[in-house]
């Protein structure tokens, strides 16, 4: 096929991953582009890694400052938290030796909205970006970048970097040219005007990425896959998980609260999204819209089955089978699939005034229905809270889904009260786990607790958590929430003391 680098003023700039990784400095702030383990660079990181190892062995310092669009892959996270070269890590990660190292205390994590991220550096708030690592898919003749299967904050990075350094790999569709939409309308305030998206499906903005020739230090050819999680097909927990939502919806559409073809759908990554999409597709729905983050293998599905029309994103998340055939019928979905930078695919504005149905995955949730997305026993941080913040709170529907139990039983998902809290109570309207769905809309507190032990709570859990209820709802210094303080978090502390959740 032709050459990819389509501009001779950047083709001229073509070295090694080598050469292209020396112009990174110690201390230096690094922004890459990456979203859950698409679109990221492949080769530049990995000879970073390389250097600062032997920098290491020389007894020399040298640690960066690293952001991203979300998650990465073992040659990003894993290669440069391996060689202890992250000093401070945001927005979003799930490697687990960068996990490892994050809470061992030996490496900062910053944990924030994903939409929130290109306007807080664009705010000044993470000081300059020394350099800015992008893969694309090709660089047109003008010099413009052929974003790749992520857009994440790589409009931000190439803008507001020093240097540039890009990636462009061989091994992404060439036919994903025109999949993208740019939005370049984004200003500071008090300058801020109205974001002119009104469905799922408009295009606002550009096919391609802006970048100034001058800032680009350095090109590199790769040819490497995606991360490809693997896929795991639904277990019965999860199908049941998906059954109860999907009776929910139905009912919603039958009551009139909802179109039969929904509103546009979030959907976070893993086994159960995974099966309340499958769900969805054999109950019947058709005519759907993705409004989401991330497309993963069920959405692929749909779209091809054309129960879903439309999906709007910012990177992708599929299996090696997915993406092999993403990849083959591209034409397909380059008609059907937006990928727009995060600050748009999160947006606040666009999620409310679309009314979004979010649904995201939760560690635990408590009685009154505050959710916690991040942190195992209130301290050790398992990935962070992604997007599922910039949905929760401005979604037409807020919804977690949860198996009701964690660690073989040990833990119960439903508590007196969370550990940690990322999703207030103001901000989640269902919680079903598979014993049921509680629907805490339009709820007082105490009531909230009702549906919850009714509903969610594995009967293993159910007495404990009913006698707790019982006992803060007569003691409870107000009567308002009833809580027990010296009693609220003991559940956790049992299990880091005696390995079970269980009284
Ligand atoms: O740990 O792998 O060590 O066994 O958490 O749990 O049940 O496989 O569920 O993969 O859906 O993850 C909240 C982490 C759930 C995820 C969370 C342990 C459990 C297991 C995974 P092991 P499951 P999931 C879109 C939206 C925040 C970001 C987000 C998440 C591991 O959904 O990261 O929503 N959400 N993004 O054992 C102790 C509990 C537990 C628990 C689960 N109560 N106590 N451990 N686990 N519950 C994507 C983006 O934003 C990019």
């Amino acid at each position: 096929s032709s050459d990819r680098i389509r501009s001779s003023l950047l083709r001229d700039r073509v070295v090694s991953a080598e050469a292209a990784a020396a112009f990174i400095q110690p201390g230096e702030t690094v922004a890459m582009s990456g979203f859950t383990g698409s679109g990221y660079p492949k080769a530049v990181p990995l000879a970073l890694a390389r250097r600062i190892e032997d920098a290491h062995v020389a007894g020399q310092d040298f640690r960066i400052r690293l952001m991203t669009g979300a998650s990465t892959a073992p040659e990003l996270d894993g290669a440069l938290a391996k060689a202890d070269g992250i000093a401070l890590r945001m927005p979003f990660q799930t490697d687990p030796d960068a996990r490892q190292r994050i809470n061992a205390g030996t490496l900062d994590y910053i944990d924030i909205h994903l939409s929130h991220v290109a306007q807080h550096v664009w705010f000044g708030f993470y000081g300059d970006i020394d350099t800015a690592v992008v893969e694309v898919a090709g660089i047109r003749e003008d010099g413009s970048l052929i974003p790749s299967t992520s857009i994440g904050n790589n409009k931000t990075w190439l803008d507001l970097a020093k240097k540039v350094i890009i990636e462009v790999n061989d091994w992404q569709p060439e036919g994903i040219d025109g999949m993208h939409d740019v939005y370049y309308g984004t200003a500071l305030p008090p300058h801020r005007k109205p974001i002119p998206l009104l469905h799922a499906d408009d295009r606002i903005g550009e096919t391609s990425l802006r970048v100034d020739p001058d800032k680009v230090v350095a090109v590199v050819r790769t040819n490497g896959p995606d991360r490809n999680s693997p896929f795991s097909p639904s277990d019965d927990t999860s199908k049941r998980i998906a059954a109860h939502l999907i009776e929910f919806l139905q009912h919603e559409v039958k009551k009139g609260r909802l179109p039969a073809n929904l509103l546009p759908l979030q959907s976070g990554v893993g086994n159960i999204p995974n099966a309340v999409l499958a769900g969805l597709s054999e109950s019947g729905f058709r005519d759907l819209a993705a409004f989401t983050e991330v497309i993963q293998d069920g959405m692929l599905d749909m779209l091809r089955d054309g129960v879903l029309r439309v999906a709007s994103c910012t990177g992708f998340a599929l299996s090696p089978a997915a993406n092999e055939e993403f990849k083959r019928n591209i034409d397909f979905y380059r008609e059907r699939i937006i990928m727009r930078t995060q600050e748009i695919s999160n947006h606040p504005e666009l999620v409310r005034r679309l009314g979004c149905i979010a649904m995201n995955g939760m560690i635990e949730a408590d009685l009154y229905g505050n959710v916690n997305s991040t942190h195992v026993m209130g301290s050790k941080i398992m990935n962070g809270i992604g997007g599922s913040g910039d949905f929760a709170r401005n979604s037409f529907l807020s919804i977690f889904l949860s198996p009701s139990t964690a660690k073989n039983g040990s833990i119960s998902a439903l508590v007196p009260m969370v550990s940690h809290v990322d999703h207030t109570e103001h901000d989640v309207s269902i919680i079903v786990t598979e014993h049921g769905l509680a629907d805490l809309r339009a709820l007082p507190p105490r009531h909230r607790a009702r549906q919850i032990l009714d509903h969610c709570v594995d009967p293993s859990y159910r007495p404990q958590l009913e006698d707790y209820f019982e006992r803060a709802s007569r003691a409870s210094f107000g009567k308002h929430t009833p809580h027990l303080l010296p009693e609220a978090l003991s559940w956790h502390q049992r299990w880091l003391d005696t390995g079970s959740m269980r009284a």
